[in-house]
């Protein structure tokens, strides 16, 4: 493989790919199909280097709420081949089957990606969501 081919194949990973739209959604079903997980960004765009807290739904497939389950949070920008900069945790179940992660900072702009091993009553899956960091609009 000749060193262009190299740099293309690790091109392909994450928000961007060449074959089809960059996949931002934010609502999936987890890899082998046992959850569906939505993320819920903060109401405001966090500034670049400032912590802030998502929430996440976890429903099961035929839509219930999981109540109770574990989660790893991992993550960060595989295009840069660098990890999240702070370790972000689930901190704790707001209502039933929605959860708060707590400690998530974005270091810069770019594509990052956050990946759920998740750890409920039906079993365990994971679940990888791409998103895209842009700076917020300034404050009105
Ligand atoms: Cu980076």
């Amino acid at each position: 493989m000749s060193l262009g081919a190299v740099m293309m194949t690790s091109l392909l990973v994450g928000c961007i790919t060449h074959t089809k739209e960059p996949d931002l959604a934010l609502d999936k079903h987890s890899a082998a199909g046992i959850f569906h997980v939505t993320l819920l960004p903060p109401e405001r765009a966090p500034a670049i280097n400032q912590m802030h807290s998502w929430q996440l739904r976890l429903q099961d497939a035929s839509g219930a709420p999981v109540t109770g389950a574990r989660f790893l949070v991992d993550g960060g920008m595989p295009q840069h081949g660098h990890g999240l900069p702070t370790r972000p945790r689930v901190t704790r179940e707001v209502e039933a089957g929605t959860y708060q992660i707590d400690g998530m900072k974005f270091s810069m702009t770019g594509c990052w990606e956050l990946t759920l091993d998740i750890d409920g009553a039906r079993g365990t899956d994971k679940v990888t969501f791409n998103m895209m960091v842009k700076n917020p609009a300034p404050n009105p």
